[in-house]
């Protein structure tokens, strides 16, 4: 039996009412505890075989979401390493497992959120991208230390989640500007500082985030301003390890245009693309800040892969 607070988790990740990776990442936690607690199985395998169809709907409900996918692993794997003999045992674990991964959130945003606010500038000019509660934090983070930055959000097309950042970003009286997504390079020229989020990791060192991230950081490289991406661990994909290829999630047509207003017309909307580890000055994890390679390294030890 699938649990409500699963079918309904799913619906709020798809439709972007729970978004960015970390919160997508918590509501998906929550609503496996959820399960665990509803679930009327009487029997082990029948529990696991709840919990593992919860968590194949919360995987699909954002295919590009590799510290949701991690989440899961970990609590399938917690649940292997711990052998409960009996339903009620293997309901506590998942609880206690739930307890676990959301103070390893928390705990990871506040060092990221240390870490980032050491690379913002004084006085200097940072450009974000979409919506990162990390990205924010980190921003926020300087400013509470006197730092007093410029921040130039995009909006972020289609579903302006640059809006987010910029609303956030100004009630904590940081200066913002939003700007649209084609004037990226124009904002770039005064621009000390890219900082964005991370939606997936490569063993390569790509980075995997919204749409439009791409084209930033390579005007970014070539107007040599540095460019770091704020980042838990979990948000490497250990799959690419393995050679592959990171799903890209290209969601409804209808978000960009109404396809009845324009006949003959085919509308893509594409949602993430892929930054080429060479345009990336470093990752902003748990553990400090990384050169993409260098995350390699961190996440093989993070994931039992070395
Ligand atoms: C959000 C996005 C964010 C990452 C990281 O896209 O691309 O940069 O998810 O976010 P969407 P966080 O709005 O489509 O989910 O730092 O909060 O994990």
């Amino acid at each position: 039996m699938l649990s409500p607070k699963v079918e309904a988790a799913c619906a709020d990740i798809s439709a972007l009412r729970v978004q960015g990776a970390r919160k997508i990442a918590e509501a998906a936690v929550k609503a496996m505890a959820a399960q665990a607690k509803e679930s009327d199985a009487r029997t082990l395998d029948g529990f696991k075989s709840d919990l593992l169809v919860a968590a194949d709907a919360l995987a699909k409900a954002r295919p590009t979401e590799p510290m949701l996918q991690n989440s899961l692993r970990f609590i399938f794997a917690e649940l292997e390493r711990r052998k409960p003999k009996a339903v009620a045992a293997a309901r506590k674990a998942i609880a206690s497992d739930e307890k676990a991964l959301l103070k390893r959130f928390d705990d990871n945003a506040e060092k990221i959120a240390g870490y980032g606010a050491q690379l913002v500038p004084e006085k200097g000019v940072v450009v974000t991208h979409c919506h990162s509660h990390t990205v924010v934090g980190a921003i926020r983070r300087a400013q509470e230390q006197g730092k007093d930055p410029v921040v130039f959000c995009t909006e972020t097309r289609p579903r302006f989640q640059g809006l987010i950042t910029a609303r956030e970003l100004a009630s904590s009286g940081v200066d913002v500007t939003l700007v649209v997504d084609s004037a990226a390079r124009t904002v770039m020229r005064k621009a000390d500082l890219v900082l964005v989020g991370a939606d997936s990791i490569t063993s390569t060192g790509d980075l995997v985030n919204k749409v439009g991230t791409a084209g930033i950081a390579a005007v970014a490289f070539d107007m040599d301003v540095e460019f770091y991406s704020c980042a838990e661990l979990y948000k490497f994909d250990p799959l690419t390890v393995f050679g592959r290829a990171t799903e890209m999630e290209v969601r409804d047509p209808r978000e960009i245009a109404d396809p009845y207003l324009l006949p003959g017309v085919r509308i893509a909307n594409y949602s993430f693309d892929k930054t080429d580890a060479k345009f990336i000055s470093g990752f902003v994890t748990e553990k400090g800040v990384v050169s993409p390679h260098g995350l390699f390294n961190l996440a093989s030890r993070e994931f039992g892969l070395g």
